[in-house]
């Protein structure tokens, strides 16, 4: 427990390592009442430190010590202090070996850090700082250790004992226990230590490497969940390929394992050769995961992978550089998962995050660079900025440099760093050496935060048929940030003439060759660029592919908008444009009367889409989807959450009315008939149809409420099955909703990840999910404090995806979430600070909002021993 107020910890302070450990051999001795774990470290002083005397001090948290022995002899207990979480030992040689035993008690780590037990079996989380939980240690990523691992437990409780590397021996030992002994030949950092050890059920696979190596791939997971690892296995093998042939990357080991555990903090972790996987971000089949759900699984067995190369081989030289890991990787699943669906569609899909999330973050009190200069928990900092931001950085030195550079650089970072702990700096200079471009500027991308707003004006010359973009950028202040420069952008256009076809560019002075589609390169504070030979007044499709992440506001009219979202060559750019026309209108409805008039184009812009097959079913699919009310607020000054719902649900009851008979056509068009399959025509399908539904059961159609029910009960997958239900919560027909609900649940109660989808389901619905029938889930039996999954799917969901609930104007529901964050916070501090995220914004809302939210993080801040997680999201969203 926390003893004295969290200290802020700064990147100007890094110093190296004054003890650099060569190897590490472990003991681990497990028992139902706790596990003793022995510790021999070869330690030796690192001549780069300059510090010939210093005392060795070794991160601890929440350790028992047994003992302490230096070079084989034991250390008296007045030869070392360890009053803190430090172990410190004064007056050791320069080089020597240290053994230490500790005793902890994973049975009741509630924190779900370090060594602990989730449903009867051991495992591990270390990244960022778990592994001072299990025993002393430098914990730091820029000491890199081989580790040499031996297990001891129960045979027939854990039969299966898993850590990095290989196995190099086991047998059996007194009293039905057995051990197994894993070395990791690799050197890495102690956040990528783990163990496993269980009643669990392997499955087996295989991959021939490119040079012909054949890697033993293997899954464990519970018995009841032998069926649900196929898609996983597949997704590896797919992600194994395509780091070999896109960026080059061959697996090290002989062995690649995945276990699938319910209690995680985050969705997944990429220790060496040992992956641990959240049960919902792995396991799945046809009956109990939805296509995102197949895609998120997709997406993060690969993101996990990957890191084998981008975070394993070449890991962080400190927590600062997190992004240098976390945001190439991102961007390496995200080119994944694109090259094996809809490139638009996932390009869609990033940016709506970035846009909705990110964009909040970035421009709240949490705001924070891709490179942070100060934390004070790194568990906070698992952020959309690092992840997110951090990937679209990547991309953007991606588009600078084009594909075949890009490839360049990357090769030259991974053979120059390759067994290194590095910096972002680091990534960027390789990027520029084998490129030959200068990068000094963009490095301020990973220095500064917020989010950059353009400033978009034009000017056509009829006479000289000459066409000026003129583009101010601006970055607003963030806390601790004021003032700062411009950043180098990379700002992808075309223009379109009168009949919707892409313009040849001629950017005067530019030379070059001629395109329809140029990368402009904003580096000032204001830049104009000239078209020449422009032979009508265009309309910009600007930023296309989302080129950079900034803002950009150009004052398009409706029509301009209707003519992008129909003519754009760019298929992002059509999306986006229909999300800007939709924006607007609903935006001009907010405090309207109820008869205001809704603009009545806007109805016929969906109808064309629902209507023309020849279009791309994927996009039309994301374009059918509504800006969340999410985005509606975050683009919105002191919004009304209230106003912004109703204005909302308003166009959604319009739009079902006017186009009820297109959408019933819809839906019969996209009948489901055929086998299953995940390709993106099938995915979009399945998409629509479930979206023409939930519009039309939004009206209480009933015609549409029988389609519902009769596809609830003779769905053969989850995503139809859901689909069904989701609509018919969100509709009046209470009866129905009720039946539909408990059926659902008769059916897959002995599920947990579909279990938690029931839950969100009805957290996320206003109809199911006002605060009394919040709690009333919360006493469900199904809900269990100690699993994060269920926190999420029931509280997150509620504050943060059924935003009318939760911000009800009496602020029962912000005085809720306060009260279920102190309660999580004593067990689970990074769950609890999670969950605070949707208070923070404070200041952003309407007065009558805002102080209510203030309050409620008042009500947090003073509750006593609070953690250091939430501590510090507390202090800096309320900081003046
Ligand atoms: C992002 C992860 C963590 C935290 C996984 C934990 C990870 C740290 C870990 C994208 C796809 C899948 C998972 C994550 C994610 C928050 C998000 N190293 O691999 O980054
Ligand atoms: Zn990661």
């Amino acid at each position: 427990m926390r003893t004295s107020q969290p200290q802020t910890i700064f990147l100007k302070d890094y110093r190296v390592p004054t003890f650099l450990v060569d190897h590490v051999d472990l003991r681990f001795e497990l028992f139902e009442e706790g596990a003793r774990v022995h510790s021999v470290l070869s330690l030796r002083r690192n001549p780069d430190s300059g510090d010939s005397q210093g005392a060795l001090e070794l991160d601890g948290d929440s350790l028992k010590l047994e003992s302490v022995a230096l070079d084989g002899s034991d250390l008296a207990p007045g030869k070392y202090d360890h009053r803190g979480e430090t172990l410190v030992i004064p007056g050791v040689p320069d080089a020597f070996e240290l053994t230490v035993v500790t005793w902890i008690e994973p049975q009741n780590n509630t924190r779900l850090e370090g060594l602990y037990k989730s449903s009867g079996m051991f495992c591990t989380q270390c990244e960022a700082e778990g592994f001072r939980c299990i025993t002393y240690f430098p914990d730091r990523p820029d000491v890199m250790a081989r580790f040499r691992t031996r297990i001891e437990a129960d045979r027939n409780a854990y039969p299966v004992l898993l850590s990095n590397g290989n196995d190099v021996d086991r047998g059996d030992l007194d009293d039905g226990r057995h051990f197994v002994t894993w070395e990791d030949p690799f050197p890495k950092p102690c956040y990528l230590f783990a163990l496993v050890a269980g009643d669990l059920v392997e499955k087996r696979d295989s991959f021939t490497t490119v040079s012909g190596r054949d890697i033993d791939l293997r899954m464990y997971v519970e018995p009841r969940n032998a069926e649900k690892c196929d898609y996983a296995l597949d997704a590896l093998k797919r992600s194994m390929r395509w780091d070999e042939e896109v960026y080059g990357r061959e697996y090290d080991l002989d062995i690649f394992m995945i276990v699938a555990v319910d209690d995680f903090n985050m969705g997944a972790m990429e220790n060496k050769g040992l992956n641990i996987f959240n049960s919902s971000c792995v396991l799945a089949s046809q009956d109990t995961a939805t296509d995102l759900a197949f895609q998120r699984i997709e997406a993060i067995v690969a993101h996990e992978y990957f890191h084998n190369w981008s975070g394993n081989r070449v890991t962080c030289r400190d927590w600062f550089q997190l992004s240098l890991k976390e945001g190439f990787t991102v961007f390496r699943d995200s080119q994944f998962s694109s090259d094996m669906g809809s490139p638009t569609v996932k390009r869609i899909e990033d940016v709506t995050l970035l846009r909705t999330a990110q964009f909040a973050e970035d421009g709240g009190p949490m705001a924070h660079p891709v490179r942070p200069a100060s934390y004070m928990e790194i568990s906070n900092f698992y952020t959309l900025t690092i992840y997110e931001k951090g990937a679209e950085v990547v991309r953007m030195i991606h588009t600078l440099l084009g594909a075949e550079l890009f490839r360049k650089g990357s090769d030259l970072y991974f053979q120059r760093h390759d067994g290194q702990a590095v910096t972002t700096d680091d990534f960027v200079t390789a990027m520029e050496d084998a490129s030959g471009r200068d990068l000094s500027q963009f490095r301020l991308w990973y220095e500064q935060a917020g989010t950059p707003v353009l400033n978009v004006s034009d000017q056509y010359d009829e006479a000289s048929k000459t066409y000026r973009l003129t583009i101010e950028q601006r970055i607003p202040d963030t806390p601790g940030q004021q003032g700062k420069k411009p950043q180098h952008i990379p700002f992808a256009l075309g223009l379109l003439d009168s009949s919707g076809q892409d313009m040849p560019l001629e950017l005067a002075g530019g030379g070059g060759e001629i395109t329809t589609e140029k990368v402009l390169e904003l580096t000032g504070a204001s830049q104009t660029f000239e078209f020449n030979g422009v032979a009508e007044r265009p309309v910009p499709s600007l930023l296309r592919h989302f080129s950079a992440p900034v803002r950009v506001v150009y004052p398009w009219t409706r029509e301009q908008l209707m003519f992008l979202m129909s003519h754009d060559s760019d298929g992002f750019n059509r999306w986006d444009a229909g999300q800007r026309l939709a924006v607007d209108v609903i935006g001009s409805l907010v405090g309207a009367d109820e008869q205001a008039v809704i603009e009545p184009r806007l109805a016929q812009a969906y109808r064309q889409l629902l209507c023309d097959e020849s279009l791309d079913q994927a996009l039309v699919a994301k374009m059918m989807q509504l800006p969340s009310e999410a985005y509606l607020i975050e683009l919105t000054d002191s919004p009304d959450v209230q106003t912004i719902h109703r204005a909302r649900e308003r166009v959604l009851t319009h739009l079902a009315t006017e186009l009820r008979e297109d959408l019933l056509e819809v839906y019969r068009r996209h009948s489901a008939e055929g086998a299953y399959g995940l390709s993106p025509t099938e995915v979009a399908g399945r998409s629509l149809r479930n979206t023409a539904l939930a519009w039309l059961l939004h009206i209480n159609d009933s015609q549409a409420r029988d389609l519902a029910q009769a596809q609830f009960a003779d769905a053969d997958n989850m995503t139809d099955r859901l689909g069904a239900l989701r609509a018919l919560v969100n509709s009046g027909f209470v009866q129905e909703r009720e039946q539909a609900l408990d059926a659902f649940y008769q059916q897959f109660s002995g599920d947990p990840q579909v279990v938690e989808q029931w839950f969100s389901v009805q957290a996320s619905s206003p109809t199911t999910g006002d605060l009394e029938q919040i709690r009333q889930l919360m006493t469900h039996p199904a809900f269990e404090w100690k699993n994060p999954n269920k926190v999420r799917s029931v509280i997150g969901a509620f504050a943060g995806a059924n935003l009318a609930s939760f911000h009800a104007a009496d602020g029962s529901g912000y005085r809720f979430l306060a009260e279920q964050v102190c309660r999580l916070d004593d067990s689970n501090p990074q769950i609890a600070a999670r969950l605070v995220s949707p208070l923070t914004r404070w200041r952003k809302f309407a007065p009558a909002y805002g102080e209510q939210m203030q309050k409620a993080l008042e009500q947090i801040r003073d509750k006593k021993g609070l953690s250091r997680d939430v501590y510090e999201v507390v202090h800096k969203s309320l900081a003046p």
